[in-house]
């Protein structure tokens, strides 16, 4: 038996008796111990028979790993009273550790829920990600605009999760030509004149819960490789910046594509470091090549991993001396590749000369890939309103990477039901008409370990109390729940809870950021990346319109509200952070108001963050998921709020839709239009932002407080924003669905005024979403796609 809590517990005592520390040095020895006895112990299991999957991802987002590690590892309880024998609060102990960002928002989060239920359901399931210098920057207000920081999360003294492993380096090769030869009758190829970057992977434990598992998170870091003396440090000192700059930042770009050099150079990096490991400790546990695909699964996060198929193709051919039949065998059985978005602008093309200057021997795989693709679709014929256009992978100059990694990969999904049937349906049409048996779909799900039990404790306990333990494992039980929908003790426990965590959200604002918010007001919660298509804008449209009401007819509304926003933006993406600069300023402006005061608040918090949400997301009382249906691919958010006894508001997007057919209609608040509507405005380009503009005073008043002076005491603050509604086409039919946003506005607040009635649609909410677990999501993963048992 491995796993020693009585261990544990000694040394910690042992340790904390002897000396005084700060926060984060017991921190930092809680990590040291946990990975003293629990990772190292262990080391000696590693060579195990069953299939490991590697989940391949630019982005992975944890944020914190201490409450999560020793929940798992069955020592939070114990681990707690220890710190308090010695005088320590656990919670300052836990919140000095600094988040992990190494990830934009839902995409690099999913990576970590899957991490977290991958372990938990005891498979073989790794990471594979970039060790970045700088995670996600960090936001900063100054006058109503963002500003950038640098993130070092890495801290002063390393960061205390992670372990090299510098044993199992490798080399990254970039540049150079390819060398073409016969070589014992066979045409063979050879990389020259290359450019050589070490990769070194530091593994982050990744612990099942409560079952005795670890898996990893191994994330690679770009480094030099020392010339052989006599050193020219001229030359060394410019390679060594070279090479280091390819992990040192995190591409800030959320739903967005930006073709640069050092972005490819990223994705190439991760790919070739993580296969050429894999494949060398498989060969060297003595596997054959031709069962890689009973033995290995690996996940395309993206397209941004997406060279992992000719980065494949080439070890197998080039080193492994297979034929091109067999290395494509292999590889598609072994590939498979998750779609996170349909939006055009987030589709990854890399132009054909960059491939052939910087992965020569990778753009041949690819053309020979694509060569091989046209010629036997033009084979077999094209059907009726078909062009070859619609399949081939290089198309003029670009190469389009969604479509390499379908035709490399066996199954293909997208991430929510709509998305996944527009992906099969539209995007990827000539696809899905020759391989059908490749599409699928995996609604997306979240840890509910870190997102109810370490998160909302006291919502977490009460459940407990009520139907036992047994949802921590099978989170489908939560559906017990509802048995007490109609109890009334129940439903005032869960209103008291919700002002218990409503309360600790707003003394920790009040301490941190003087932000005073109204204890007793609905807390109306829209949290994510700030995106046109998210719709914050939407949301503000609407405030303003209350803030005129509350103007006219003073009582107008009966449910005091607090609007909170959270959100970055983009560095490049100047309207995102033009919506940011107008939600502070309309912020400020109505929190000064005399009049609207204890009636209408509006905050803003800065710098976003996993840590962030896990304060906001407990206290939520209303979930904004209003993004213009068929933009939003899935959502993640949108299952967190509900987990925790939020009740959304939002369009028929993404997953909402499936929330919505668990929980019924009148359990969630859906208005807006349709994705079909919305498609057919989209091609038939008949939607007139100012028609609808002309016959609704309602917009009218609230949007000329953008241009009149209200906001910001200057007549032209805010034209921009209202010239990309009223002139500039509504690309995102904000004005189109507001009428409808409104109504359905003022139902929720006629249906919060029944607190009972509330309450109960809050715990059938809570009651379904076990179904949004990333336990059932991995589980499907496993058996459809991985082949796991
Ligand atoms: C991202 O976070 C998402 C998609 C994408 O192409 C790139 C990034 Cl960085 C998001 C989707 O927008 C969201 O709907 C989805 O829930 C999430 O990925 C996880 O699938």
């Amino acid at each position: 038996m491995l796993f020693n809590p009585k261990l544990f517990k000694e040394k910690l005592s042992n340790q904390l008796a002897n000396s005084t520390y700060s926060n984060v040095e017991v921190l930092q020895l809680l990590a040291r111990l946990i990975k003293e006895l629990y990772v190292h112990a262990n080391l000696s299991d590693q060579c195990s028979q069953e299939k490991q999957v590697y989940y391949f991802s630019m982005e992975f987002l944890p944020g914190r790993f201490i409450e999560t590690n020793l929940l798992n590892l069955d020592l939070l309880d114990i681990c707690k009273d220890i710190l308090l024998e010695y005088h320590y609060a656990p919670r300052d102990v836990f919140q000095s550790e600094l988040d992990a960002a190494l990830g934009n928002g839902g995409l690099g989060r999913l990576a970590s829920c899957f991490l977290d239920s991958l372990a938990a359901l005891n498979y073989a399931g790794h990471g594979m990600g970039l060790r970045y210098q700088y995670g996600l920057f960090e936001q900063k207000m100054k006058d109503n605009h963002q500003i950038e920081l640098p993130d070092r999360w890495l801290g002063q003294n390393g960061y205390e999760w992670e372990e090299l492993q510098s044993n199992e380096s490798v080399i990254v090769q970039f540049g150079g030509r390819v060398h073409s030869f016969m070589k014992n009758n066979r045409l063979t190829f050879e990389l020259i004149g290359t450019e050589q970057v070490k990769a070194s992977p530091y593994h982050i434990p990744i612990f099942g819960f409560q079952n005795q598992r670890i898996n990893s998170l191994t994330v690679w870091k770009a480094e030099a490789i020392p010339y052989p003396p006599p050193i020219e440090f001229e030359a060394f000192s410019k390679s060594k910046r070279h090479a280091e700059q390819l992990t040192e930042f995190l591409y800030p770009d959320d739903t967005s594509y930006e073709g640069k050099v050092l972005r490819l150079r990223q994705q190439y990096f991760l790919v070739s470091a993580g296969i050429q490991q894999i494949l060398s400790q498989y060969i060297n546990a003595g596997h054959s090549l031709s069962q890689l695909p009973e033995k290995r699964a690996m996940q395309i996060n993206d397209t941004h991993p997406a060279l992992i198929i000719p980065e494949l193709m080439r070890l197998l051919i080039d080193h492994h001396l297979l034929d091109w039949e067999e290395a494509w065998k292999l590889t598609t059985q072994v590939m498979s590749y998750t779609n996170h978005t349909l939006m055009n602008e987030a589709l990854e093309t890399w132009p054909v000369f960059l491939l052939k200057e910087q992965l020569p021997r990778i753009y041949q795989i690819i053309e020979e890939i694509n060569r091989r693709l046209c010629e036997d679709v033009l084979e077999r014929g094209l059907s009726e309103g078909e062009s070859i256009d619609d399949i081939a992978i290089i198309i003029e100059e670009d190469i389009h990477m969604a479509r390499l990694a379908t035709i490399g990969s066996h199954k293909i999904n997208g991430v929510a039901k709509l998305h996944s049937s527009i992906l099969k349906n539209q995007l990827m049409k000539a696809f899905s008409t020759r391989f059908p048996e490749r599409f699928t779909n995996k609604t997306n799900g979240i840890s509910h370990r870190q997102w109810l039990m370490n998160a909302n404790p006291l919502l977490s306990d009460f459940i407990s109390s009520l139907i036992g333990e047994s949802w921590k494992t099978a989170p489908h039980k939560l559906e017990s729940l509802l048995s007490y929908q109609d109890d009334l003790d129940v439903l005032t426990t869960l209103a008291d809870i919700k002002t218990a965590n409503k309360n600790s959200l707003i003394t920790k604002l009040r301490t941190e950021l003087e932000i005073d918010i109204l204890p007793t007001s609905l807390f109306d919660v829209q949290i994510k990346r700030l995106h046109g298509y998210k719709r914050q804008l939407l949301n503000l449209l609407h405030i303003l319109y209350l803030w005129d009401l509350c103007h006219e007819k003073p009582d107008a509304l009966r449910v005091p509200r607090t609007f909170i926003f959270a959100a970055k933006a983009a560095p490049g993406y100047h309207y995102a952070k033009r919506i940011i600069s107008l939600i502070a300023a309309v912020a400020k402006q109505i929190n000064q108001d005399k009049k609207t005061k204890g009636k209408l608040g509006v905050v803003f918090l800065p710098n976003y963050s996993v840590s962030q949400a896990e304060w906001i997301i407990p206290a939520a009382d209303l979930s904004e998921q209003i993004s213009t249906a068929s933009k939003e691919a899935s959502g993640t958010g949108n299952m967190k709020m509900m987990m925790n006894g939020a009740l959304t508001i939002g369009t028929r997007d993404g997953a909402n839709i499936e929330m919505a057919e668990l929980v019924s209609n009148e359990n969630i608040f859906e208005f807006g239009m349709a994705a079909d509507e919305v498609i057919a405005y989209e091609q038939n380009r008949h939607y007139s932002p100012r028609d609808i503009f002309n016959q609704d005073i309602r917009l009218q008043k609230a949007l000329s407080k953008l241009v009149d002076g209200t906001i910001h005491g200057d007549e032209v603050a805010f034209q921009d924003i209202y010239y990309s509604l009223l002139y500039r086409g509504d690309e995102f039919f904000l004005l189109k669905d507001f009428g409808s946003y409104v109504h359905t506005q003022s139902q929720a607040e006629n249906q919060y005024l029944d607190s009972q009635a509330w309450q109960k649609k809050c715990l059938i909410n809570i009651a379904h979403s076990g179904y949004f677990s990333s336990d059932r999501t991995i589980a499907e993963y496993a058996s459809e796609i991985w082949g796991l048992t």
